[in-house]
Order: structure tokens, then C-alpha cells, then sequence
């Protein structure tokens, strides 16, 4: 599972992928590897896993990890092979989230590839960029559908569903604003892999004086706010540059640094959790003297494929799965306090897994 850092160029993506990495190559106890220059591993800050740790003096700590990929700026025309172009809609092709990093710091040393500071415009020029590439795709399709489509009724369905979709963009809508009319065609449209189908999460990336108040003093902001909140996406205001300097501190410093800035959290940790979960990931959790790990999980996944992800034989051999909360659990003070107080929750195959829970599997092989 990874998430592109998609935008135009010098918007500062690099700058934030660099501050990602960073900090995850921070992470005392994770085998940070880089992959490629351009593909991180990041690991997904969470504070129950400390708490967890510290309760069951855990030698070791092993947090959730997501990747991202640092993508070449899009320009105008990408889609027509400008720039990468061909090359830069290929990577965006291979990722199943976008952070889409939109520059709202004014910077006259910067150069901003369309002369001035105006994120709706920057987003727009992305936007049709992607937009241009999935309806040559449709084209594509629908040119080699309608060749079958007269003798063969699932085909001219498929037809059908690909004219719609070709008109709702035409008239701009992204195909995950397309509204299918049941679960076959909505899986049909998956299954095109449609740039504009992708999740997204804006990432504002604002001078350092604008991240105390959040961004809500700065107009361009508020605008591509606005913007998100109508397609239904979330904006997360940064400093890239600032996130790479914090990246680099030691953990006291960056406590001291961050209270500087008139900050609780670094606005890097929030956006890889938001990251995390655009993906549909969530956590469970394992917690003993060895090791305190955090394992992820797709939302709705049970407990046998959970177990799973530990070893196969847990999914192989599962008899039960012992949940408790990890708040129920730290709140109790000890695992065996938490069963005394009957906290402690036996579930058999069907159990959904829940963000934090804190599982013992029970197997048998
Ligand atoms: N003032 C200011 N400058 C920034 C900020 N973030 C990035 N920059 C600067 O902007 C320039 C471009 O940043 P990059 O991170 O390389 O931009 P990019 O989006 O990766 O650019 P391409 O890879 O060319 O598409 C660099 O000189 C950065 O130091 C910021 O938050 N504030
Ligand atoms: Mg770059």
C-alpha cells in the first residue's frame, strides 16, 4: 500500500517526502530501508504503542509502516506528454492514495512554475491533468468495447457504464464523484484503475508563521479548504521546511522546537496517520516483554486473516482471538487485571478486528 506525493513542480514535495523519510529513519528500532531514492518507508506514529511498551516494559517497539513515493512535478500537458508527462502518470498509476502538496507560501526566491501564488489554479492544472490521462483511458476502453459490444449483452452494459462515465468528465467530474447504480458497476469502474478514482489528502504547504494558527490566516488556504471539503477530501497544513529541519532533532529538542512554533504535534504526524487511514488501514495491536507492535489491517478484516498477518499458522490454527481495548487495558494497569474485571473479550471467526484493539490469538496447529 503506498501514497504518490503528487503537485506541481517546487511546490515542495521533495521537501516533504525528505522530511517523511527522515523521521522514519529516525526510528530507532524500525529496519529503515529505502527502497528506491524516490519510495520511503514510513513509520505511522502512534502514542498507544509507548504506553503499551512502558506497561509491559517491552524490549522492543515496532510501529506500523506505510510507503510514499516522491513523484516528478506535473506540469501543463502532462497528459500530452509534456514534462515526464507519460512517465509522471505512470507512477501516480501505481499508488492507491494521493497526498497532493498545493504551495500556499509565498517565497520570491521560489519559483513558482505559473508565475504567481494561487492553489485553485494549481490544483485545477493537476486535476485536469489527471483527468485528461483517465479519458484517453476510457477512449481506449470504449473503442475496444463497442467492437463486441453488438452481440454480447454484458459488453454493451459495459458500453453503457463507460459513455456515462466519458460524459460526467467531460463536464469535469473525477470518477470518484461518478455515482454508480449498484455494486457490479461500481466495480467496474474500479477495475478501470482510474487516476481521478484515487483517495486524496491536500497537503497545504504554508510558511512557518502560518502554522500556529493552523492556516486559518491564510486566505489561500481557507480557499483550498472550501475546494476539498466539496469532493470530500481532507487539507492538512504544513511547512515542508520546517518538517525537515524538525526531522532532524532529537526527540527533546523537537518537544522544545515545536513549542517555539506555538505547535503540540509536528503536522508530519498527522498527515501519516491521516495517510494511513485514507489507505483503509487501520491497527491492532500485540503487547508482551519481547516486543509491543502495532500490526495493520484492512478496515472490516476478521480476526483468522488478522491473525494471519502474524504468522499463517495463527490463521491456519485459530481457535479464538482475546480482545481487550488498549485503553480498557492500560486503565486496568495489567493484562490480568483487565481479565479479572472482565474486560478481556474471547471471539471466535467472525470478530472485525477494531482499530487498537490489543489481541492475544489462541491457535492450534
Ligand atoms: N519558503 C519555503 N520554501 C520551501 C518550502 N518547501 C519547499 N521549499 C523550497 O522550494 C524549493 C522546491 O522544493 P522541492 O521540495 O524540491 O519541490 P518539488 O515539489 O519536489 O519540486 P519538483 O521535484 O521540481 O517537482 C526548494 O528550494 C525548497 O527549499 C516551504 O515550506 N517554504
Ligand atoms: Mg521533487
Amino acid at each position: 500500500m503506498k501514497l504518490g506525493i503528487v503537485g506541481l513542480p517546487n511546490v515542495g514535495k521533495s521537501t516533504l517526502f525528505n522530511a517523511l523519510t527522515k523521521a522514519g529513519a529516525e526510528s530507532a528500532n524500525y529496519p529503515f530501508c529505502t527502497i528506491d531514492p524516490n519510495v520511503g518507508i514510513v513509520p505511522v506514529p502512534d502514542f498507544r504503542l509507548g504506553l503499551l511498551a512502558n506497561m509491559y516494559q517491552s524490549k522492543k517497539v515496532t510501529p506500523a509502516v506505510i510507503e510514499f513515493v516522491d513523484i516528478a512535478g506535473l506540469v501543463k500537458g502532462a497528459s500530452k506528454g509534456e514534462g515526464l508527462g507519460n512517465q509522471f502518470l505512470s507512477h501516480i498509476r501505481e499508488v492507491d492514495a494521493i497526498v497532493h502538496v498545493v504551495r500556499c507560501f509565498e517565497d520570491s526566491n521560489i519559483v513558482h512554475v505559473d508565475g504567481s501564488i494561487d492553489p485553485l489554479r494549481d490544483i485545477e492544472t493537476i486535476n485536469l491533468e489527471l483527468l485528461f490521462a483517465d479519458m484517453d483511458v476510457l477512449d481506449r476502453r470504449i473503442a475496444k468495447t463497442a467492437k463486441g459490444a453488438n452481440n454480447d449483452k454484458s459488453l454493451a452494459k459495459e458500453l453503457a457504464i463507460l459513455k456515462r462515465l466519458k460524459a460526467h468528465m467531460e463536464d469535469g467530474g473525477l470518477a470518484k464523484t461518478f455515482e454508480a447504480e449498484d455494486e457490479d458497476e461500481q466495480s467496474f469502474i474500479d477495475s478501470l484503475t482510474l487516476l481521478t478514482s484515487k483517495p486524496v489528502i491536500y497537503a497545504a504547504n504554508v510558511t512557518e508563521d502560518d502554522l500556529a494558527s493552523d492556516g486559518n490566516d491564510n486566505a489561500q488556504v481557507a480557499k483550498v479548504r472550501e475546494f476539498a471539503s466539496g469532493e470530500g477530501s481532507e487539507v492538512f497544513v504544513i511547512c515542508a521546511q520546517i518538517e525537515q529541519e524538525i526531522a532532524e532533532l532529537e526527540d527533546d529538542e523537537k518537544q522544545e522546537f515545536l513549542e517555539d512554533l506555538g505547535l503540540s504535534e509536528s503536522g508530519l504526524e498527522k498527515l501519516i496517520q491521516a495517510s494511513y487511514h485514507l489507505l483503509g488501514l487501520i491497527s491492532y495491536l500485540t503487547s508482551g516483554e519481547d516486543e509491543t507492535r502495532a500490526w495493520t489491517i484492512k478496515k472490516g478484516t476478521k480476526a483468522p486473516q488478522a491473525a494471519g498477518k502474524i504468522h499463517t499458522d495463527f490463521e491456519r490454527g485459530f481457535i479464538r482471538a482475546e480482545v481487550v481495548n488498549y485503553q480498557d487495558l492500560l486503565d486496568a494497569g495489567s493484562y490480568a487485571a483487565a481479565r479479572e474485571k472482565g474486560l478481556i473479550g474471547l471471539e471466535g471467526k467472525e470478530y472485525v478486528v477494531k482499530d487498537g484493539d490489543v489481541i492475544l490469538f489462541r491457535f492450534n496447529v
